[in-house]
C-alpha cells in the first residue's frame, strides 16, 4: 500500500510525532505498510509514573518498593514513614536511582573509549591495518598533557606510550585522570575541596555501583556527589579520552559540507547505513567502499553506485571528518528502514533499537551487528576485528550489495535533505576566529564582552518519543539564537539544527539576532556550531574552559555568561553528561521529564544548593521557550556578576540623530 492512502483527517495526529516532514512522511508509510513503530508504541504504553520519577527502588528482591512522592500537604511524621521495607527514604532511592544512571551513561562512554584507546596503541605498534595516526599536531598535544617525552623521537614511538598511558587512565587507583589538569585551576580546586576530582574512571563506576547497592550509601546527599566524581571522569576522562584519541587517529574536524534528512537515501543505488557510535568500523566503511571491486559489484547487481549514510553517533562522527550525509537522529532509525531501500544497517553499540530486527522484516533490510558486546536477537552478526577491518568492512558492503535484488515494491524515500556545515571541533573554533597565526578564542570573548554576542548555550542530547520529534530542541535554540547567544551542539539535537537549516552561515542572518548575526557575518560560521557526537561534549568543556583561559570573562567555567539543556534526553549518558557539566559549573537544563521528582529534597539539593557547592546547578522545564527564558536569565545573572551587563544596552542612532550629533 502507498503512503496516499492515508486520511487527512490523521494528518494532525502525525504532525503531534515530529515537525520533520519526512519522518511523517515515513511515519505514514509505516502505518500503510503495518508496520509498527516505536511512535506506536508510544501511544499504546505509557510511562510508569513511578518509575519516571525515580521512586521505585528495585535494588533487592524484598522490593520492588515503591514510594512515591509525598502529598504536598502529607504530615511530616507520615512523610517519614513512607519509606522501603528496608527502611531506605524516598530521597535514598531518587538519589540512588540518579546515581546509577550516571554510572551506567560513564560506562558507556568510557567503555567506547576504551576499546578507541585499544586500537590507538594497536595502530601506534602498526599491528592493524586500515588505520593510522592522521593528525600529528594532536599528538602532541595529549602527549603533553600526558606528560609523555616528544624530543625528536618518531611519531609512532610518542602515540606508543600515549596509547599506554590512556589505557591506564581506566584502571588507574590513585592520583587523577590527567585530562583533569586541561581544567581551569579554580575549577580543579573546587573539586578538591569538595573530595569530588575523580580517580580511576572504571574505579568511580565500581564505586557508584557499590555505594548504590543495598544498604551501603543512604545518604542523598554522599550519593549525589558520588555520582559527580563519576560523571567528571566521564567528561575530563572517558568523553575526553575518546574524543582526542579519535581525532589523532581520524583528523580532527574541519568545517566541511554535508546533507541530512532521509532524503539522502538512494533509490539506484546500494544504502548502507551505519547507526551506534564508535568510529572504527564506519571509518573503516567509507575507506573501502571505493575499492574497484567493490563498485563493480555493486553495478553487476544493477546499482549506480554505494550510498553510505549515517544515523545516530556513528554519523555525526563519519559527518564531521567526511561530509559523509546523515540519515537522520534517534527517531529516524526505524523510518529509514521503511523507506524500503535501506539495504543493510549496520550497527555497533548505544542507542539502537531493539525493534529494528522487526522492522527490517517488513522490508529487505539486512540488519548486521558487529560488537562483541551488542548482539540483536533476529540479526545477522558479522565481528568488527580489528586486526582484520577492511575485509570484515568489505563483507559488510558485499552483504548490501547482494541484499539489493530482495528490495520489495514498498519504496518511497521522502525528498527533503538539507545542506549543513559542520565540523567545529574546539580546535577549529580557535583558528576561525582567531586566525591560523593567532589562534586565540579573543574576538569570541571580546564579542561577549561588549554584548553583540549575550552568552553562550551548549543545547545537546538525544531524541524521546514522548515529545514531539525535534520540536522542544529547534524551538529552544531558535529562541536562544534569536536572543544573540550562540549556541553549540551534538548528538542528536545537532542533527535537529541540521534538518532545519540552523547549520549554515546564511542562518546568522534569518534567524539569529543582530549582535550575533553580525559577528557570524564577520567569521563567516552559522549561529548554531555542531561539535559532533555525545562523547564531543568534551569539545565543549574545552571551548568553555578556552574561553575562560582567554581572560576577561572570571577565572572559571562558573563565571561565563553560558547554559546547557537537553530538552529531549532519554539515556543514561545524557544524565552523566549533564552531571558532568554541572559539576562543571554549568546550569543545565533538561526537558521532558526529571528523574528526581519523587524526592522534593533530592530536587532541591541538584535544582538550588548545587549551585553553592559544585557552582553548577540542574534545571527543568518541558516548555522550550521557557526554558529558552530560564537560561537567558542565568546568562544575564552572570553578564551582571561580571559586570558586562551595561554593555548590552547599546543606542542605536539613526542617520538624523548621527548628523544632530555630528554637528554638535
Ligand atoms: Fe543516542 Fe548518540 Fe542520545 Fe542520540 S544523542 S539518542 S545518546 S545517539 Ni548521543
Amino acid at each position: 500500500m502507498k503512503a496516499e492512502n492515508i486520511k487527512e483527517e490523521d494528518m494532525s495526529d502525525f504532525d503531534k510525532k515530529s515537525i520533520d516532514p519526512a519522518t511523517i512522511h515515513m511515519l505514514k508509510k509505516a502505518q500503510a505498510d503495518g508496520c509498527e513503530t516505536i511512535f506506536d508504541r508510544a501511544d499504546s504504553m505509557k510511562p510508569c509514573p513511578i518509575g519516571a520519577e525515580g521512586s521505585c527502588c528495585k535494588h533487592c528482591a524484598m522490593g520492588p518498593c515503591r514510594v512515591p512522592a509525598p502529598k504536598k500537604k502529607e504530615a511530616a511524621a507520615d512523610k517519614a514513614k513512607r519509606t522501603g521495607l528496608c527502611g531506605a527514604t524516598a530521597e535514598t532511592i531518587s538519589a540512588r536511582n540518579f546515581a546509577r544512571m550516571v554510572a551506567a551513561g560513564t560506562a558507556a562512554h568510557s567503555d567506547h573509549a576504551r576499546g578507541i584507546a585499544d586500537v590507538f596503541l594497536a595502530t601506534a605498534k602498526g599491528e592493524v591495518p586500515g588505520f593510522q595516526l592522521k593528525d600529528e599536531q594532536k599528538l602532541y598535544q595529549v602527549a603533553m598533557d600526558f606528560g609523555v617525552e616528544i624530543g625528536d623521537r618518531p611519531a609512532k614511538e610518542i602515540a606508543i606510550d600515549v596509547g599506554h598511558k590512556a589505557i591506564a587512565e581506566f584502571g588507574r587507583q590513585e592520583g587523577e585522570p590527567l585530562f583533569i589538569k586541561r581544567a581551569p585551576l579554580k575549577r580543579q580546586e573546587i573539586w578538591k575541596k569538595l573530595g569530588i576530582t575523580p580517580r580511576g574512571i572504571d574505579r568511580e563506576v565500581v564505586e557508584l555501583m557499590h555505594r548504590t547497592h543495598m544498604g551501603v550509601d543512604q545518604d542523598y546527599r554522599s550519593l549525589l556527589m558520588s555520582a559527580a566524581r563519576c560523571a567528571l571522569a566521564d567528561g575530563w576522562g572517558g568523553s575526553m579520552i575518546s574524543t582526542e584519541l579519535q581525532d589523532i587517529l581520524f583528523g580532527t574536524p574541519m568545517p566541511v559540507m554535508g546533507q541530512i534528512n532521509l532524503g539522502v537515501l538512494k533509490k539506484d543505488e546500494i544504502n548502507l547505513v551505519v547507526h551506534g557510535h564508535e568510529p572504527l568500523l564506519p571509518e573503516i566503511i567509507v575507506d573501502v567502499v571505493q575499492d574497484p571491486e567493490l563498485q563493480k559489484a555493486a553495478k553487476a547487481v544493477g546499482a549506480k553506485g554505494i550510498n553510505i549514510a549515517g544515523m545516530c553517533c556513528s554519523a555525526n562522527e563519519i559527518l564531521m571528518r567526511h561530509g559523509i550525509p546523515v540519515a537522520g537522529n534517534f527517531l529516524q532509525q526505524e523510518l529509514a528502514i521503511v523507506t524500503g531501500v535501506v539495504d543493510a544497517m549496520v550497527v555497533d553499540v548505544q542507542c539502537e533499537m531493539q525493534s529494528l530486527a522487526q522492522v527490517a522484516k517488513c522490508y529487505h533490510t539486512k540488519l548486521i551487528t558487529t560488537s562483541a558486546k551488542a548482539k540483536i536477537d533476529g540479526a545477522t552478526h558479522i565481528e568488527f576485528e580489528e586486526h582484520n577491518a577492511p575485509n570484515v568492512a568489505k563483507k559488510i558492503v558485499m552483504e548490501a550489495i547482494e541484499n539489493f535484488k530482495n528490495r520489495k515494491s514498498n519504496i518511497d524515500i521522502p525528498p527533503q535533505t538539507m545542506d549543513q556545515v559542520v565540523g567545529f571541533s574546539h580546535e577549529t573554533i580557535n583558528y576561525l576566529l582567531g586566525g591560523v597565526f593567532r589562534a586565540s578564542y579573543r574576538p569570541l570573548n571580546d564579542n561577549i564582552i561588549n554584548g553583540r554576542i549575550r552568552g553562550i548555550a551548549g543545547v545537546v542530547g538525544c531524541n524521546n518519543a514522548r515529545v514531539t520529534h525535534d520540536d522542544p530542541n529547534l524551538t529552544l535554540i531558535k529562541e536562544l539564537i534569536k536572543n544573540d547567544v550562540i549556541v553549540l551542539v551534538t548528538g542528536c539535537s545537532a542533527m535537529a539544527c541540521g534538518k532545519a537549516g540552523l547549520l549554515t552561515p546564511e542562518a546568522a542572518r534569518q534567524y539569529a539576532g543582530e549582535g550575533l548575526a553580525s559577528v557570524c557575518e564577520a567569521v563567516g560560521i552559522p549561529p548554531v556550531l555542531h561539535m559532533g557526537a555525545c562523547v564531543d561534549n568534551s569539545r565543549i568543556l574545552m571551548a568553555a574552559t578556552a574561553v575562560v583561559k582567554d581572560g576577561g570573562l572570571g577565572d572559571d567555567i562558573s563565571d561565563l555568561p553560558a547554559a546547557g539543556a537537553a530538552l529531549e534526553w532519554m539515556s543514561e549518558k545524557a544524565v552523566a553528561i549533564g552531571h558532568y557539566f554541572v559539576a562543571s559549573g554549568v546550569y543545565t537544563v533538561f526537558g521532558t521529564t526529571f528523574p528526581t521528582m519523587g524526592s522534593e529534597e533530592v530536587t532541591r539539593l541538584l535544582f538550588e544548593e548545587f549551585e553553592n557547592t559544585v557552582k553548577g546547578k540542574w534545571g527543568f522545564e518541558p516548555d522550550p521557550m521557557k526554558a529558552a527564558k530560564l537560561m537567558i536569565e542565568h546568562i544575564d545573572k552572570k553578564r551582571k556578576a561580571l559586570g558586562i551587563d551595561k554593555t548590552r544596552e547599546r543606542v542605536l542612532f539613526d542617520m538624523a540623530k548621527r548628523r544632530e550629533l555630528d554637528a554638535a
